[in-house]
Parts: C-alpha cells; structure tokens; sequence
C-alpha cells in the first residue's frame, strides 16, 4: 500500500485478519481494523488472533443460536478487545443479511445512497511534497483534507495548506501527540479556520481535552478516546468534544457504532466516518455506516485507489464530485476475489463448533 505516516507510526504494508462466518445459511466478513503493533490502540493482529480463537469465537459457538446482535452481550466478560470483537460481530451481521436479502445499510438505517469522501493525509517529508499531495486529492474531488500533524512542523505546514487552498474543508488529526501545556500552538492553529482538530491530547484523558477545549475556537473532535456509546455520551457531556469521529471497529462493530451516532445525534452533536486504511469490506462496512443521518461530515472513507494497487474486492472509485456509493446489495455488498484472497492469505485457522 502507500505509505502513511502518522505521528505514532508509519505504515507501508496491509497485514489484517479476516473472519469468515459460516452459518449454514449463509456466509459472511469481518474486516478487523488492528496492525501489526499496537500503536493506535492497545489491540494488535496477533493479540486479536489469540482473543478471537481463545475467547470470543469458544464463546460465540457456547451461546447456541445467537444473532450479531446478542454477541455484545455474550462477549461482555472479556473487558475491551473492541476490534477483534467488531471482527466477528460485523462478519455475523453480514452472514444473517445475506441470508435475508438485505443490506447492511438498510439494516442500520441509511438515509443516502452516496456518501460525502475526505481523505487524510499522512506527515510529508517536507511542505512542498504535503501541498503536492494535497493539490492531487483536491482535483480527485475529494470533499474534506484531514492533515495528520506533529509538534515542530504543525502550524507551518497547516498555514501553508491553507493559504494555498483558502475556500476548502480543512481539519488536522495530533493522534493524542500533544499535551495540554502545547495550548499555544492550538491558539495559532485557531488562525487556519479548521473544521475540527482530532484527538489533540492522550486517548485516555476527557478531562484535558475539556480544558483544552475551553481554551480554543476550533471545535475538537476525539477518536481514539471514544471505544462506545457511554465514553461518547461522557465526552459531549463533559464539553470534551464538539465533533465524534465513529470508526465502527475502535468500538466494537457496527451495531455499537449506531449507538455512538445515535447519542452524538440526541446530544446535537455531528459525527463523521473515521477510517483504518481498511481493504474493501472493512471500507463497504464503513460506507454503509457513513450514510445514517447523523453522519454530517465527509468521512476518511476514501477511494480504494488512494491506499492499495489492487484490492481483494472490485475498486471502490471515487466520482468526480468527491462521493462514493453505498453497497446496496445484501450483507456489506462486497466479496474477496478468492483467487486473490488466497494469494494474498499468510495463516489460516479453522474455528469449528463442538460437534460440527
Ligand atoms: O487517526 O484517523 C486516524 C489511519 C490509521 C490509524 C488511525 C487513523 C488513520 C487515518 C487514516 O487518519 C484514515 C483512513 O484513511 O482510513
Ligand atoms: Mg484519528
């Protein structure tokens, strides 16, 4: 894949699990969201192999004729672990869909059959390749720039985007890379008229961010701090955020997702589809997602093409106008090529049912 630095890592390969859900009926995807490391969140690819084998899917098999929306409840004695539990849940959910003939979206309550497309651009080498950069997704269409940012080159490179680009949605994403002592730098960033500055402080500290956002114009908007509904509904209440971004995996799967968007939506508070450089199903998810009412931003849902050469499921291709369709076919509407799938597979493990 492309490069993508952020101010925690940089990521140059797509290594990702995929479950596969049979269910006699039907089969179905999950796309888990982890990496490699667990840089972003306390989750990573093989913790959540060893989750998912040892805990969840024992569990799930345990539970006898369970849906996808019981699964929250059944997996509630393992404590976090959202992603790999996103991973089953939504590949559960895709299975049952298929089953009935109908889409994720409809299931969630779409009310759009296109969705609005940002793009988040990782940190350049320097200011003129991230102007470069930037230049190229504007002309794609994209709707939203989301600059990822660090301390040392922030507000140089963000008045350089701006003063290049006057009239464009422009927003910057600190990955929990700041302190609350840095609220000189949050004060210059006030100048640039930014949609949102995202997850300026630590993931685990509400009460900062409701300080720092006392102290600036520019709304914030939290990611990695929000892991469900209730820590959404704390943060909006707690005045620690104006804006939610809802990655359907950080928090569990889709169904929890809705939630999240359900309480930002009751509190008067916008949310947007945030992404984890997904691969088709985790990206058709999103999509699905990124079209319920609440979602009144442009989301990171961006092309296929802006991440990967080749995908395992057709291109998703962004339209001149900087959308993307929603999958209306059953389940998350999208399937792996299997000659592709298996090229690309480096372990498999079969789960099976006691006495199956
Ligand atoms: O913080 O939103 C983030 C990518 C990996 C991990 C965290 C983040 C991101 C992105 C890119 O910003 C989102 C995307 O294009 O999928
Ligand atoms: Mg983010």
């Amino acid at each position: 894949m492309r490069p993508f630095r952020t101010s925690f890592a940089e990521t140059s390969e797509k290594v990702c699990i995929l479950a596969r859900v049979e269910t006699g009926e039907a089969h179905g995807w999950g796309e888990c969201v982890a990496d490699v490391e667990p840089h972003y969140s306390e989750e990573w690819n093989d913790g959540v192999w060893a989750v998912i084998r040892d805990f969840l899917a024992p569990a799930m098999f345990a539970a006898g004729d369970v849906e996808a929306s019981d699964l929250a409840s059944v997996f509630a004695f393992v404590r976090g672990h959202p992603m790999a539990k996103a991973t089953l849940e939504n590949a559960l959910l895709d299975a049952e869909l298929r089953a009935a003939g109908r889409s994720l979206a409809e299931r969630l309550g779409a009310v759009r059959e296109r969705v609005e497309c940002g793009v988040s651009v990782g940190i350049a080498p320097s200011t003129e390749s991230l102007l470069e950069q930037v230049g190229g997704y504007l002309a794609e269409g994209y709707r939203r720039i989301k600059l990822k940012i660090e301390p040392g080159t922030d507000v140089e490179r963000v008045r350089a985007v701006r003063e290049a680009n006057p009239d464009i949605l422009l927003s910057v994403d600190a990955n929990a890379a700041y302190r609350l002592a840095d609220v000189e730098t949050f004060r210059a960033l006030d100048a640039f008229d930014l949609l949102m500055i995202e997850q300026p402080l630590h993931h685990e500290d509400l009460w900062e961010h409701a300080l720092l956002q006392k102290e600036i114009r520019t709304d914030v908007c939290l990611d990695e701090s929000i892991r469900s509904a209730a820590d959404a509904r704390a943060a909006i209440e707690l005045g620690a955020c104006r804006i939610v971004n809802v990655k359907q995996g950080r928090v569990g799967g889709v169904l929890e997702a809705k939630r999240v968007h359900d309480v930002a939506d009751e509190l008067g508070v916008p949310v947007w589809c945030g992404g984890m450089l997904e691969m088709g199903i985790g990206r058709a998810t999103n999509l699905a997602l990124a079209a319920l009412p609440n979602f009144r931003l442009p989301g990171d849902t961006s092309a296929t093409n802006r991440y990967f050469a080749e995908d395992l499921t057709e291109p998703l291709v962004l339209a001149s106008d900087g959308t993307l369709p929603v999958p209306s076919e059953p389940g998350i509407g999208v399937e792996p090529d299997p000659r592709r799938l298996e090229s690309a597979t480096r372990r498999v493990e079969r789960l099976l049912e006691d006495g199956a």
